[in-house]
């Protein structure tokens, strides 16, 4: 089976991560999800997500195209998760364009375009502001 494996937040679950991850599911059989951890997060953004790793691994792993879920601890260890999951494709949005071209040569890259106007911290905001 050709897998396929992608990398991501998943914070307040919008229809830009629903998108990017159907469309993920349909370059193979088997759709890898790596859910960054909260501490990644922190070190990344300076802020913690709103729903915790366990919320968010729960969330992502209940969706019909998504087979398998794993915290990602560091955005350091992408070869190594490709490798462990034995992944075919890695896909991520084009916000990430060529950050994972160094895989390459074990995978293949592929970077869609994001879902525009939509995004956590556009939804963190309008709650905060209304
Ligand atoms: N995304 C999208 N359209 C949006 C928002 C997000 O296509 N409007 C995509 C992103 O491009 C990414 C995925 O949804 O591929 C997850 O986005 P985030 O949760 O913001 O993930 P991020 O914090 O970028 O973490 O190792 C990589 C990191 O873990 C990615």
């Amino acid at each position: 089976p050709r897998t396929v494996i992608t990398f991501g937040t998943f914070d307040v679950l919008h229809v830009g991560h629903i998108r990017i991850l159907k469309r993920a599911a349909e370059l193979g059989d088997r759709l890898v999800v790596g859910v960054s951890a909260d501490a990644l997060n922190i070190s990344k953004k300076g802020r913690a997500p709103v729903f915790s790793q366990d919320e968010r691994l729960e969330i992502v792993s209940s969706l019909k195209f998504v087979d398998e879920v794993f915290v990602e601890e560091s955005l350091e260890l992408k070869r190594d998760y490709v490798e462990k999951y034995s992944a075919d494709v890695l896909a991520m949005g084009d916000d990430w364009k060529g950050r994972f071209d160094f895989v390459s040569d074990i995978a293949e890259v592929v970077y869609f375009p994001r879902t525009p106007s939509v995004s956590t911290t556009e939804v963190i905001e309008h709650i905060a502001n209304n």
